[in-house]
């Protein structure tokens, strides 16, 4: 009978032959005719063949999540191979169109990736997220039928200069992180050279001022054991003052230069030579290659006697390229082998040509030994690891009794304080967190009435010692709000493991995160790497534009309705009344829950007939991938603004959430529409009121979503060139009877191109007013004077877009 590791063994070999086949199946045999470079990571792979063999084959549980690090998707990929996880058709069509991802993804591949890595870092900082998001979920009485799982990270050692990782590092030292290890490969190996000495020594005690366990794998058990020889001490002694590079070059060399090497500096006609001439070329390189990071005994057992309580980093060594010709090589970072590598690599596998694919091909113990391990893989046990949880129940409607004059900030902290009054369960799986700024936005109201999270109760010092003050600062597990140190990447990936709560936990939260608009830009790589992965959550940014005058160019955003317009996954929303808000608020949570498969055709769905579908309304909803649902971002203002007293109706409320209404509907001669989004509408409305004697039946259009108006334009377009001929958009219905002289003036605090694009959809003039230089101090009249936004801006532009006799109220301009 094969013994475990026996097992572990065959298995190791197979991982690495069938990462090394895919890669090379990708570039050499598949059709690529196209002259990019393919390319494929293969030593980047191999330098963690035999650390993924030990986890997934032998230490992980159902429960357990892994972010892999990017390049070793092929090994990733090939370990679910075996387990029957992946199919043989995605793995041949790796890198191409439809197949396994060269970079593990959750949306994209289908072998049930925990988290998607790509952009270094993140994946690190997400798996200690989650693992905090675990804690709270548990916290909350939730989820507790279900075992624990370790959120694992397996990371490039240069992947650490990435200052993401030592963000959330330090965000976890102070909420009390556990169930978190980070396997570092020490391969000593960037993309480009070789990383400086000494680095896990810094490593080590960074860590460990963390409050984590470090585990160092350095010698595999058959370097252990040659330490006991005599000599072995010696051996020791070289490996350790060996430098990276030399090590990595030896490596790369093979036997014969090992030998030399050793014998030129440690030989000594006695022990030390005896331990080194007792092998051969083949067994000496085999020794030397034995670090820790590819030595299974060693590995299994280090997982195996770690437990959770404390976060643990495994400082790996390991070789990149291992068992492949390039190892060590420091060129090798998108190195591949060529077919003649590839061919003597076969012989030495032993696999026939014809039967790469082949699961046991070439191995020495029998298939049906090999095939009874796999089926009892622990990892595999409970097949779909990817959990589920119901929506959670969504008011149609929120209600606030927003002040006369208010602003769109003020009345998000009014709408969270009123959904805080209650004890629904929409309530209580409402999770808020923002980095150190959430009495800014408005948040402090909510935190009042639902307390702050923290593993462990923490009175508030001010309120025992009954000090006045506005905020109670009070910290418990059943608290609602995550306080974060000041680190946008940080909230982002906060928002992106609570907003995979529901498929990682089982769990439903409606995470809603707040920041200043423009530090939105300072964790931009994070948003969209949470958007990737198709977490769900809302972004609330405020204060936002030179709308927030007197704090000056550094805190003024110009660029973020734009990242909200491009950003996938994520509907922005820029509404200019709290009525506007609530309906957008109420749209949001729902939407923030739905689910209706990745890959939605953005036309329609396949059974849509042409003529019929499209004539009602619900069938551009798909196109807006309403029943996908996605995040939020909601771009709000601190500036107080005369509320409009009206009723909400459902028509009202829908447009809002399509994206626009019209505030003032253009008569049939209409000469001028002024198109304005957020804060400014005092303005756009002021100048609708100037033009009026000297231009007639002029429109005034609020938009309350450039974003969803033009992505629902785009899918009309491209449905009617598919043959829908009645595909329109709402925007189309809206202009539709907007005469084609008409000018369109648009007016937003932020940058213009944000909708300026209107003028495109019917063709009418057009003429975009916004922000497109750095905002400074001032008041607000100024400023918007300076940047051309104010309504005798917007009735200048209307004068030269729509001629007529001169507007009598347009001043010059400065
Ligand atoms: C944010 C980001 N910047 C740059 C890259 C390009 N890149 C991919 S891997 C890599 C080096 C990785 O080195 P290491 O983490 O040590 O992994 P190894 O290849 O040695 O296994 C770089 C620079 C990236 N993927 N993400
Ligand atoms: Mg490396």
């Amino acid at each position: 009978m094969a013994n475990d590791l026996q097992i572990l063994r065959e298995l190791e070999k197979k991982v690495l032959w069938l990462a090394s086949w895919t890669i090379h199946n990708a570039n050499h045999l598949r059709a690529n005719d196209d002259g990019v470079k393919v390319g494929g990571h293969q030593a980047s792979s191999a330098s963690l063949a035999t650390i993924m063999t030990a986890l997934y084959f032998a230490v992980l549980r159902p429960q357990d999540r892994v972010a892999v690090k990017p390049h070793a998707s092929p090994i990733f990929h090939a370990i679910q191979y075996l387990l029957g996880r992946q199919t043989r058709e995605r793995l041949e069509a790796f890198r191409g169109y439809k197949g396994a991802q060269s970079y593990p993804s959750r949306t994209k591949d289908a072998d049930d990736v925990d988290f998607s890595t790509g952009s270094v870092g993140l994946g690190v900082a997400q798996t200690l997220f989650s693992s905090l998001v675990q804690d709270y979920v548990r916290a909350h009485g939730w989820g507790l039928d279900r075992p624990e799982g370790r959120m694992i990270a397996l990371v490039g050692d240069a992947e650490l200069d990435e200052g993401n990782i030592f963000e959330a590092l330090l965000e976890g030292w102070k909420q009390g992180l556990r169930n978190c290890w980070w396997v570092i490969d020490y391969n000593r190996q960037s993309l480009d050279a070789v990383v400086r000495e000494g680095l896990w020594e810094r490593y080590e005690q960074l860590f460990k001022n963390f409050g984590w366990n470090v585990v160092i794998l350095k010698y595999g058990s058959l370097q252990q054991a040659a330490f006991k020889e005599p000599g072995g001490e010696k051996l020791r002694d070289w490996i350790d003052n060996c430098p990276n590079q030399l090590y990595s070059a030896l490596v790369f060399a093979g036997g014969a230069a090992w030998r030399k090497r050793l014998n030129d500096e440690i030989g000594d006609q006695g022990d030390v030579s005896r331990l080194i001439e007792k092998r051969s070329d083949a067994e000496l390189a085999a020794l030397m290659n034995n670090l820790g990071g590819h030595d299974l005994p060693t590995l299994v057992e280090a997982f195996r006697k770690t437990d959770g309580d404390k976060p643990t980093c495994f400082i790996a060594y390991t070789v990149k390229g291992f068992g492949l010709p390039m190892a060590g090589h420091k060129d090798n970072h998108a190195g591949l082998m060529t077919p003649a590598q590839m061919e003597s690599f076969r012989q030495a596998m032993n696999v026939r040509p014809g039967h790469e694919w082949d699961a046991f091909e070439g191995l020495t113990l029998p298939a049906d030994t090999l095939k009874g391990f796999l089926a009892r893989v622990p990892f595999a046990a409970s097949g779909e690891r990817r959990l589920k949880a119901p929506p959670i129940e969504v008011p149609a409607e929120l209600k606030v009794a927003a002040q006369a004059v208010t602003s769109t900030q003020t009345g998000f902290g009014a709408l969270l304080n009123e959904i805080g009054r209650g004890d629904s369960d929409f309530a209580k799986r409402i999770v808020t967190t923002s980095p150190d700024v959430t009495v800014s936005t408005n948040l402090g109201p909510w935190v009042n009435r639902r307390g702050l999270f923290a593993r462990q109760a923490m009175a508030d010092t001010f309120k025992s010692e009954h000090i006045p003050s506005t905020f109670n600062w009070e910290f418990s597990p059943q608290g609602q709000h995550i306080e974060l140190g000041i680190a946008e990447m940080n909230l982002f990936i906060v928002l992106s493991a609570l907003g995979l709560s529901h498929s990682i936990n089982g769990e439903r939260l409606l995470p809603i995160g707040t920041l200043y608009d423009p530090f939105i830009a300072r964790g931009l790589d994070a948003l969209n790497y949470a958007c990737y992965q198709d977490a769900r959550f809302m972004v609330v940014a405020t204060p936002s534009g030179i709308t927030l005058a007197g704090e000056g160019g550094a805190h003024q955003s110009i660029a973020e309705p734009l990242i909200g317009l491009a950003q996938d996954g994520l509907a922005s929303f820029e509404p200019a009344y709290v009525d506007e808000l609530a309906a957008i608020m109420a749209w949001s949570f729902a939407y923030m829950q739905k689910s209706g498969g990745e890959d939605i055709s953005l036309v329609a769905r396949p059974d849509a007939k042409p003529d019929s579908t499209f004539a009602g309304r619900a069938p551009e909803r798909d196109w807006l991938r309403d029943e996908t649902g996605g995040s939020v971002y909601l771009r709000l203002s601190t500036r107080p603004i005369e509320q409009i007293k009206r009723q909400m109706t459902d028509e009202l409320r829908q447009q809002v959430v399509d994206g626009a209404y019209w505030m003032r509907k253009p008569g049939p001669n209409c000469q001028v529409v002024v198109a304005y989004t957020g804060a400014i509408a005092p303005e756009a409305i002021e100048a609708i009121g100037l033009m009026a004697e000297d231009r007639r039946d002029v429109g005034l259009l609020a938009v309350t979503s450039a974003d969803r108006l033009n992505a629902g334009w785009t899918a009309a377009q491209r449905a009617r060139e598919r043959g829908l001929v009645h595909a329109r958009s709402h925007i189309e219905r809206l202009l539709a009877d907007v005469p084609p002289h008409c000018g369109i003036v648009t007016v937003i605090d932020g940058h213009p191109a944000t909708l300026a694009w209107l003028g495109a959809v019917a063709g009418h003039r057009t003429r975009a007013l916004g922000v497109e230089h750095f905002g400074q101090t001032g008041s607000l009249a100024e400023l918007y004077r300076h940047y051309g936004i104010d309504a005798n801006a917007i009735v200048a532009a209307a004068q030269s877009i729509a001629p007529g006799r001169p507007i009598r109220h347009l001043k010059a301009l400065p």
